[in-house]
């Protein structure tokens, strides 16, 4: 195939309500879509992950856009490719920037996937019809809100609770989150709030049988986690730490881990994040998909991916009307008793709905 056009729609959508976690508050997101043509005609779809701030990674949005425009559609457009594994491999003398490439690489991925007619979980090699999903919770401004709200959620039949976590917002309040929820699988996300002098502090969140905690320490460590796991009964699952399936052999070598989150933006695409897939099947180290409030199309990359056999544990992929009032997507991303139908329609399986997108349309350039 030969991309012969790709338009950049920068979108601004309200989440329904803020998102809270150690490094800020998400108001709405600034959603940056890659749409692919191909010379015969077919669409794929693909979205930046990249917040408004560099204070999750380095990335923004508007970086993702200019290391797009500048150098990442010239690299693909009008260039023949065979299949979608080559996207990352003509990259691979760009560094890092992985948000922005994951964001034309999953394009690239759909419109594969359509040219092929089946999914793109089959083409990805899932299996799984339906996946477990979980949610994760920011940060409340009180104790009380944050239990009616877990209530809420493991109501609707969401499979495992995440909480967000800071210091001055964590052990009090998994102590009364538990109390409540005795036999709810609950875990935490501190998103890099803690250093290794908080060793003592942290062992306190082995008295709460959690699943795990999630990245506790700096983003760009793997050695300090390995000093905290040993201390720790609580399995510590890596984010923002593991970039690449190099990050994560080094990871599980060491031990700073027991599990993985792999979101596709951070690694840089689908095909970095079925390497890791695959390489911690390899290992017996199991991996769920995480989320950045993902639009409709975002998400139904995490669907894919989630459908891969070694994503053993409920992600963090919740429907589409936990974050937004009206998602780009339809159907929209629908929870039913914490699973998600994986669709087995050609591509990402939803249709973008083209009025939704020019509601809430900043800009869009035409590259061709
Ligand atoms: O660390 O997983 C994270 C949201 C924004 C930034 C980082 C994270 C998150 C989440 C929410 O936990 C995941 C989601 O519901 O999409
Ligand atoms: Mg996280």
């Amino acid at each position: 195939m030969k991309v012969a056009q790709i338009f950049l729609h920068l979108l601004q959508m309200e989440l329904k309500a803020p998102f809270t976690t150690s490094f800020g508050t998400i108001r709405h997101r600034t959603i940056l879509l890659v749409e692919a043509i191909d010379s015969d005609g077919a669409v794929g779809w693909g979205e930046s992950v990249a917040f408004q701030t560099p204070l999750y990674n380095e990335e923004t949005v508007k970086a993702n856009w200019y290391m797009l425009e500048e150098f990442l559609i010239p690299a693909i457009l009008n260039q023949e490719i065979n299949h979608p594994d080559e996207v990352s491999q003509r990259f691979s003398s760009i560094r890092k920037n992985l948000m922005a490439k994951s964001a034309i690489e999953g394009a690239i991925w759909d419109l594969y996937a359509n040219r092929e007619g089946i999914s793109l979980s089959k083409s990805l090699g899932g299996t799984k019809k339906q996946i477990e999903v979980g949610i994760s919770i920011g940060i409340h401004d009180s104790v009380l809100e944050l239990l009616q709200s877990v209530d809420h959620y493991v109501s609707e039949g969401y499979r495992r609770i995440k909480l967000k976590i800071k210091p001055g917002w964590d052990l009090d309040v998994l102590r009364e989150v538990r109390k409540h929820f005795p036999d709810t699988p609950i875990m935490a996300d501190a998103n890099s709030a803690y250093s290794l002098p908080d060793l003592h502090h942290l062992k306190g969140l082995d008295e709460y049988n959690l699943t795990m905690i999630e990245q506790p320490l700096a983003s760009d460590d793997i050695i300090d986690h390995a000093t905290l796991q040993a201390n720790l009964n609580t399995p510590i699952c890596l984010d923002e730490s593991i970039h690449s399936v190099e990050d994560a052999r080094k990871a599980i070598e060491l031990g700073s881990c027991k599990i993985i989150n792999i979101k596709i933006g951070r690694v840089g695409g689908l095909t970095e994040a079925r390497r890791i897939h695959d390489y911690c099947m390899s290992m017996g180290v199991p991996v769920w998909c995480g989320g950045m409030l993902e639009s409709g199309i975002g998400r139904a990359h995490n669907i894919a991916i989630t459908s891969l056999d070694n994503f053993t544990m409920p992600g963090d992929t919740a429907g589409s009307s936990r974050y937004w009032y009206q998602d780009i997507i339809e159907p929209e991303v629908e929870v039913s008793n914490g699973l998600i139908t994986v669709p087995s329609t050609a591509g990402i399986g939803y249709t973008v709905n083209r009025q939704r997108l020019k509601d809430f349309m900043l800009m869009t350039k035409t590259f061709r």
